[in-house]
């Protein structure tokens, strides 16, 4: 299993150790005043809401683990970039497929990661086909889980077809968090992406199958909204068919109160047999979905840290447990410690308001450097904030912005990881690693080799190794104001 996982053991002895060390100073911190993702920023209730969820909360998704449960296999409608093989592409990347569980084994599976995952904060059903449409699957699943596991919030993802039929039954479960994927607003854009739509059993084909679906992803997002449920809105991103028209998809989805939006790349890889993938429609570019993302700040909040996971992921974002946890590995009588849960939380509580603090100073050291250009840089790291990954380890790196504004998170590019033991390291630094860190300036490590070194370096990326463990702000902050902010102005 992952070292992502902390062992029980460990989370009492952190806990411990906490209650006797100060408490941090309270008052205004930089993830909350001024920021999209802190308390400060929101009524509390609905920071209630996000503060666990690992995708709603871009802070909560270095502290907090997902997990989805393939129980919904039927779908409502054909998507270009899907392959029925495969799981539903609007929540999980296309090239897998997941083990298909009913409801039954879906709660003894949670029951099984809860106990050895103390970070898992949510339940998700995002296919492998459409959860609403599937809605008999979906809610039982909820149902005998929510028995075992009064701590768990649950989650949906859905084509929105059926929602509006749905959006009762949502509110009485008490589901706060639902995600639709909306890739058009104009039908006209929509019959380059939807073949067919089965609705009200008929088949629909051309303008008038986006008409509907259309009609319907708005009628089920103003319902869910009036009801004070959460709403995130997922839109593929497919070059030459919606791109731009994602502009217009933001604003209208901001119109109806959405509180995310999260624009994904489109995977079109040819093996995954898609209409997409066959007919070489390719995917964007990580710098067109960044420059996408950048005209879209300003309307609805945005979602950048998405990994694009697969039916029945497994653990924090950016890692992969679902192997571990297939059904004939899950042990069936594995104690639920709510007591363990609780205490993880605790110190969670704790390592956030620290890592506040830490990204305060960042921001004040940040602000004291001469004006220089912004840079991005990317991260190892394996959660809770930190630099604290090895090079060769690294399956992703996180991307962030810097300048004298502060530090911002702009998204993630996966890799090859490097270190294979010897046998095709440079291949993977030379075709993987490096064409991924276009346009980076620095990659921060908690530790490298000096081959790797001096080959990064030979690309015009320097490796940054003398801040293993820090905080990402506090590194990434203290190597900007030292490369470029040589003439600092007085912190006055
Ligand atoms: Fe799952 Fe989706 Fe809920 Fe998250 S995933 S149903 S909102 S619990 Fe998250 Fe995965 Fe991206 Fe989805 S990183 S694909 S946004
Ligand atoms: Fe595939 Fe999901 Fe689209 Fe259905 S909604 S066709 S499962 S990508």
């Amino acid at each position: 299993m992952s070292s992502n996982v902390i062992p029980l053991s460990s989370i009492r002895a952190k806990a411990q150790m906490a209650e006797a060390a100060p408490k941090p100073a309270g008052g205004c911190s930089a993830s909350s005043c001024g920021s999209s993702k802190g308390a400060g920023d929101m009524p509390a209730h609905i920071w209630e809401k996000i503060k666990d969820h690992p995708c709603y909360s871009e802070e909560a998704h270095h502290y907090f683990a997902r997990m989805h449960v393939a129980v919904a296999p039927a779908c409502n409608i054909q998507c270009n970039y899907c392959n029925r093989k495969y799981d539903c592409a609007n929540e999980s990347r296309p090239g897998v497929t997941s083990e298909r569980l009913t409801p039954e084994q879906a709660a003894l599976k949670v029951a099984a990661v809860a106990a050895r995952v103390p970070q898992l904060s949510v339940l998700g059903i995002a296919g492998p086909g459409d959860s609403m449409f599937d809605w008999k699957k979906t809610f039982e699943t909820f149902r005998a889980v929510e028995k075992r596991l009064p701590d768990l919030k649950f989650c949906v993802s859905t084509n929105g077809l059926s929602l509006p039929d749905q959006v009762e039954r949502l509110a009485q479960h008490n589901i706060d968090h639902v995600t639709i994927t909306i890739n058009m607003v104009d039908p006209e854009v929509g019959t380059g992406i939807y073949p067919w739509i089965y609705f009200n059993g008929r088949r629909y084909t051309g303008l008038d199958a986006s008409k509907i679906l259309h009609e319907r992803q708005m009628e089920g997002l103003e319902g869910l909204t009036a009801k004070g449920i959460l709403v995130k809105v997922n839109s593929v991103m497919i070059p030459g068919v919606n791109d731009q028209h994602l502009i217009a998809v933001n604003e209208a989805i901001k119109a109806r109160g959405a509180f995310l939006h999260n624009v994904m790349p489109l995977i079109s890889a040819p093996e995954h047999g898609t209409w997409f993938g066959l007919n070489g429609q390719r995917g964007p570019k990580p710098m067109e979905l960044k420059e996408l993302q950048d005209k879209l700040a300003g309307g609805a909040n945005l979602m950048r840290h998405c990994r694009q996971c697969r039916a029945d992921a497994v653990g924090m974002l950016g890692e992969d447990l679902s192997q571990d946890f297939t059904m004939d590995k899950i042990d069936a009588d594995a104690a639920y410690d709510p007591e363990a849960r609780r205490l993880y939380r605790e110190v969670v509580e704790r390592e956030r308001a620290d890592h506040r603090q830490a990204a305060e100073a960042a921001e004040a050291e940040l602000s004291a450097a001469a004006p220089a250009p912004a840079q991005l840089v990317a991260v190892c790291t394996k959660g809770g904030g930190r630099i604290n990954q090895h090079f060769g380890h690294a399956t992703e790196f996180q991307i962030y912005e810097v300048d004298r504004d502060g530090v911002r998170f702009v998204g993630h590019r996966k890799v090859e990881n490097y270190c294979k033991g010897g046998y095709g390291d440079d291949d993977a630094l030379e075709d993987s690693v490096i064409p991924a860190l276009e346009g980076i300036a620095a990659v921060f490590v908690s530790k490298i080799g000096s081959c790797p070194k001096r080959d990064l370096a030979k690309a015009g990326i320097a490796a940054i190794d003398a801040y293993p463990f820090e905080y990402i702000e506090t590194a990434v902050a203290g190597w900007f104001a030292e490369a470029f902010g040589a003439e600092r102005r007085d912190l006055a």
